[in-house]
Order: structure tokens, then sequence, then C-alpha cells
């Protein structure tokens, strides 16, 4: 059985949590308290970070890394495109979230000084977005991919950060809510996530 060593409240971890249940697969979830860190993480992980996934002899981490390796071992319901060229058009929109939204995200949760502009370029990055949901429900198209795992918890996320859309941005608004309302985005729900959202 799959182990994920997973942050209660860390998007990073949530991201792993929401592949696992979205493919109903049997797994295990060990909570990890980033404020309490078992010294076991450093162990098996030399960035001493969560998410880690253990499956047998092997130890995985980096959120999309873990991802990528789950939907291919349980290929049903595929997340990442079946198509070459389409895969790596997906690969690099992951990368282009981590350099433009999520590495945003590091900074404005820890220095408070730079945090505005933080927030600034994170809800332009997203309005900027808004706009393919006009042609389709979900990022790559009509059905729900990596990309909708990758950017969710950080939709999940948008009161806790500070960061409020304005009304141009009602589609990503939509798009976020029919993101929540899957059921297993709602069973990877942890109880400290489910408050973080009114
Ligand atoms: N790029 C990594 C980011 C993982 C990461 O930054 N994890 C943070 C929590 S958000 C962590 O475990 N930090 C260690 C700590 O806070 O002690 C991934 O995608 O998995």
């Amino acid at each position: 059985m799959m182990n994920l060593y997973s942050g209660t409240t860390d998007p990073f971890s949530h991201r792993c949590r929401i592949v696992l249940y979205e493919k109903g697969m049997d797994f295990q979830v060990i909570d990890v308290d980033l404020y309490n860190k078992p010294e076991d993480i450093a162990v098996i992980n030399p960035y001493n970070r969560v998410p880690v996934l253990v499956d047998r002899d092997l130890v995985l981490y980096e959120a999309n890394i873990i991802n990528e390796y789950i939907d291919e071992r349980f290929p049903h319901p595929q997340l990442m495109p079946p198509d070459p060229i389409m895969r790596a058009r997906a690969r690099q929109l992951l990368h282009t979230f981590e350099m433009e939204l999520f590495s945003h995200i590091a900074i404005l949760e820890e220095n408070q000084k730079a945090a505005e502009k933080s927030r600034l370029h994170v809800r332009d990055q997203l309005v900027q977005l808004a706009g393919i949901f006009s042609k389709q429900k979900f990022l790559l198209g009509d059905e729900f991919s990596m990309l909708d795992v990758a950017i969710a918890p950080l939709l999940w996320r948008l009161d806790h950060y500070g960061i409020e859309l304005p009304k141009v941005a009602a589609p990503m608004s939509k798009y976020a809510e029919r993101i929540f309302s899957r059921q297993g985005f709602i069973d990877a729900l942890t109880p400290s996530e489910k408050v973080m959202r009114r």
C-alpha cells in the first residue's frame, strides 16, 4: 500500500491527496504537523519537506513527481494527457504554475513586506487564466486533469492568503466551485483545510 506523508495544511501535500482520492485506490495518509515535524521526514527526504510518497522500496518527493507516478501506476481516470505533445505542454504549464503562482505564495507566507506585491501578482495571473473558461470547463479542456489538481489547493486558500478576485474573474470563481464540488476533492480535505474557507 502507498503511504503519503502529508502536511495537514500544506498546499503541495493537498495536491497529492486530491490525486489519491480521485483515483479511489488503496493508500494511507500519514498526517505531518509542520510545527512539530517528526525526524523521519529528514531521513526519507533530504530536503526535509512534505509531501513524501513511500511505495515499498520507492520513495518520492515533490508533489508533481509523486502525482505523475500515481497517475501512471493507476491510469483511471487518467490525469495527464495521453498524447506526448499535450503531455509536454501540461508539464510546461505545471512549471509555469510553480513560477507564477506558488513561488509567490511562498513569498507572501514568509515576507510581510513583499506580500502585497505577490498577492497582486497571483490575482493578475488568475484574472488572465479566467478567459479560458468561456470555452471549456477545466484548464486542459472539458475533463478534469493534473493542471486542475495543481491549482486547486491555491484556489481553496485564496481567502486564507488575502487574495480577492475581481468581478471580471467570475469564470475563475465558478471553475473553482466546480472543482470544490468533486467528491475526490471533498474527501481529500483535512479538518484544518475544511475551516480555511468560509
Ligand atoms: N516543491 C515542493 C514544495 C514542498 C514544500 O515546500 N513543503 C513545505 C510545506 S509547504 C515543507 O514541508 N516545509 C518544511 C517545513 O516547513 O519544515 C513540492 O512540490 O512538494
